[in-house]
């Protein structure tokens, strides 16, 4: 079939194209694979609506789920030519932002994959996140576009009119193909404006944000903390949830439904706070059709679901009722009508959905949802006892957990073929379909033949890392060395800064002559929101150390630090198989949930973590054998906001190695690479604000992270507790989290 492709668009033999033709061929033949599975039998679809879909690159991923990628891989090989070559020409579309982003792309796999009736509504945005490069050891931000000619975007003729305050626009919908594993092709839905003009675009990430119909779905934002062009966000999030209703109404009308029987046509899944404005465009969509007000609120909230992902107050959001005013006027009366049945039923102010000017987004969603979900077991708990504890005591039966899990095809199946591969000669291939069977991996645990071979895939994985990153960003690695990673966001709550503390000190240790026993490589990759000053300072701190410990010939034979520039889903796929330790290391009770913990212990890397969100699962899962927990737990980190006494400098004073490592951010040897300013802006945040802790967990992170160095050593334990960790990592997958959505929230 392939050679046929290759015959009718170039008139040629496989060996005589370019990858570039080979890559198109590819294209379009898994293309037309998978619209020839499109399925949507089923009465009720549930819609995932969210600002983010981080896909990552699609090829590949397509290939296994149709199930031919070895035949092609092979195929190729016969022409001489290589698939892993050709993949490197797929750009990746960067619709996301992080975790958020990444999970409702693991569902969309997840939900094809089991068969589900089940679509993604999201935006298309022209570029997606900022391409990160690094200059003069800072952040340098610059778009990043992933549109092609050619590509994974199919246009359909679905358009729609979307009306603001004072103008309106025409919106057109683009399907994605998202083909289950062996199963249905469901579809990711992204919709655009015809009027977007990418020349307002330079070679920065800056333009305009005044003019809303050149540059509404030019770029996705980049977190919470860009306060400039925030009211373009409104726009942006409207233009999705009036497209989404539109569609939703149009497509239950379309399979019978009265509309007023919606509840057995559609379900929506609301991800985070962002498409909240779906619940007033229903209803105000609703009436627009002839239903009257009670009758839409009813049946608006008998279909709508929320997911909570964070705790950081600060991170909820809150919309001025002028900025909806403004973009938005036809939405105001009907989210004031929701706000005043909350007021007269509800004796709780504190959970009304207007005040003092602003729109509480989250209160919106759990008066008008009919079910809200926390992420892990923790967060949940956190949610119901803390930050949401008033809502719960009106409603505890909307409550509940849903612990995010990831794709085993992406994450290991096609990142790693070949831990797939040993664990499929060991317990066959059932571990595919049913993650749960992975459990029979330990069986093997004490099978030190076994035990050597996942050793020696990790080497494998480590040594191709060293060639990637040699090869691609002119880094040298050894693979020989432990590989210490950390990647995620930048943000200050997951302290990407505690981790660079210790390497200071670790780099004082070996000064004084204290070698460790084996080489590291610590590998840092993040992205930080422009905007977010101190998360830029702690990328420069990062950058500068590297600079200064790679160039010092008595510390780099033994320590060696690296920030990989752009991390991103691409990136991701060659770290997260290398990776030995995987570093989890948020202020407990901080993050929600996490994911890339998940995708580490699946690929045999071994946790160094606090007790937060899901890594508390996983200790539970693998026992306190198979993971290095520290630090303070949740309550007592609680229990100090609200004591409000946290004062850095104590700590600082009290432990003279932490004294040591934080003044050297001002020390001589560092601002003579870096930027004084930007490291004396970090230096006094540390010292005089500390808002997420670093300093009270320092001494038992340095202890624990040596505790890791040292088990390292005794490899044949190493590997048992790596078998173990992949053993128990059939509950993290993301089949799992999407059964327990369906059977709880969306009964489809
Ligand atoms: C908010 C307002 C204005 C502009 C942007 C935003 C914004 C954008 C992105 C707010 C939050 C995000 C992303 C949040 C996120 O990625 N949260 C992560 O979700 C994961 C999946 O549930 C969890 O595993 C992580 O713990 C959580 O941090």
């Amino acid at each position: 079939m392939f050679q046929e492709y290759i015959r009718n668009e170039y008139g040629k033999s496989a060996a005589d194209c370019s990858n570039e033709e080979l890559y198109l061929a590819l294209l379009h033949m898994t293309r037309d694979l998978a619209a020839a599975r499109v399925d949507h039998s089923g009465k009720k679809t549930l819609y995932y609506i969210s600002a983010e879909f981080l896909i990552g690159k699609l090829l590949s991923n397509n290939l296994i789920n149709l199930g031919i990628y070895e035949d092609v891989k092979k195929e190729l090989e016969a022409a001489g030519k290589s698939l892993a070559e050709i993949e490197e020409l797929e750009l990746e579309p960067s619709l996301g932002n992080g975790g958020l982003g990444r999970l409702a792309a693991c569902f969309l796999d997840s939900i094809a994959t089991l068969g589900l009736n089940g679509d993604g509504v999201g935006l298309n945005y022209h570029y997606g996140l900022f391409r990160q490069v690094f200059e003069n050891h800072l952040q340098k931000e610059t778009p990043n576009p992933w549109m092609t000619q050619d590509s994974w975007l199919h246009k359909t003729d679905t358009c729609y009119t979307v009306s603001f305050g004072g103008f309106q626009v025409q919106s057109r919908m683009y399907d994605i193909d998202v083909v289950g594993y062996h199963n249905r092709t469901t579809k990711l839905h992204l919709f655009d404006i015809a009027s977007v003009d990418e020349s307002i675009v330079g070679d920065t990430i800056q333009f305009n944000k005044e003019l809303i119909e050149k540059n509404l779905t030019l770029f996705l934002y980049p977190d919470d903390s860009d306060e400039k062009g925030r009211l373009l966000r409104v726009y942006q999030q409207y233009f999705m949830v009036s497209n989404a209703a539109h569609l939703i109404l149009d497509e239950a009308v379309a399979k019978g439904s009265n509309l007023h029987d919606l509840e057995e046509y559609a379900v929506i899944q609301i991800n985070d706070t962002h498409p909240s404005m779906i619940i007033p465009e229903l209803i105000r969509q609703l009436q627009e059709r002839g239903i009257l007000m009670d009758e839409a609120i009813r049946i608006v909230s008998g279909v709508c679901a929320y997911t909570n992902h964070t705790i950081l107050a600060e991170a909820l959001e809150k919309w001025p009722v002028s900025f909806l005013e403004k973009a938005v006027p036809q939405l105001m009366p009907v989210i004031l009508e929701l706000h005043n049945r909350i007021c007269r039923k509800v004796a709780d102010p504190s959970t009304y959905i207007v005040k003092d000017g602003l729109v509480h987004m989250a209160h919106m969603d759990i008066h008008y949802g009919f079910s809200v979900n926390g992420v892990a077991y923790l967060h949940t708990e956190i949610l119901k006892n803390t930050e949401l504890h008033n809502f719960y005591q009106l409603y505890p039966e909307k409550f509940n957990n849903k612990t995010n899990g990831v794709t085993f095809r992406r994450w290991l199946m096609s990142c790693n073929p070949e831990m797939s591969g040993l664990i499929t000669s060991l317990i066959g291939e059932g571990w595919k379909t049913d993650a749960g069977e992975l459990s029979r991996l330990a069986a093997f645990a004490d099978d030190e033949k076994v035990l050597d071979q996942f050793l020696s895939v990790k080497h494998q994985k480590k040594k191709e890392l060293e060639e990637y990153l040699y090869r691609t960003q002119g880094i040298r690695i050894d693979s020989h060395s432990i590989f210490d990673i950390q990647v995620k966001r930048l943000h200050e709550y997951k302290r990407q800064q505690m981790n660079a503390l210790y390497v200071i000190h670790k780099y004082f240790e070996i000064k004084a002559g204290k070698k460790p026993r084996r080489p590291i490589t610590v590998i840092f990759g993040a992205k930080a929101a422009p905007a977010y000053v101190i998360a830029r300072d702690i990328i420069h701190l990062i950058l500068c150390l590297q600079e200064l410990i790679n160039h010092d010939p008595q510390v780099s034979p033994y320590l060696q630090v690296v920030m990989v520039e752009n991390y991103n889903v691409t990136m991701a796929e060659r770290l997260i198989p290398a990776c030995d330790i995987s570093e989890q290391i948020s202020l407990a009770s901080k993050e929600a949930s996490g994911t890339s913990n998940m995708k580490f212990m699946l690929n045999g890397a071994v946790t160094l973590g606090t007790s937060d969100g899901a890594n508390v699962e996983i200790a539970e899962l693998v026992g306190k054998d198979n993971i290095f927990l520290f630090g303070e737990d949740s309550q007592t980190v609680i229990d100090r906001y609200a004591r409000g006494d946290y004062r850095p400098r104590d700590y600082y004073e009290a432990d003279k190695d932490l004294k040591k490592a934080v003044d050297f951010i001002l020390s001589d040897e560092m601002t003579a690479i870096g930027c004084r300013e930007n490291l004396e802006r970090l230096y006094n945040e540390l010292l005089n604000k500390d808002w997420f802790m670093t300093f009270p967990d320092f001494r038992s992170y340095v202890e624990t992270r040596e505790a890791c160095y040292h088990a390292f050593e005794d490899r044949r334990k190493w590997a048992k507790m790596m078998l173990m960790n992949i053993s128990q990592a059939g509950f993290f997958s993301s089949d799992r989290t999407i059964e327990q959505y369906n059977n709880d929230i969306w009964k489809l």
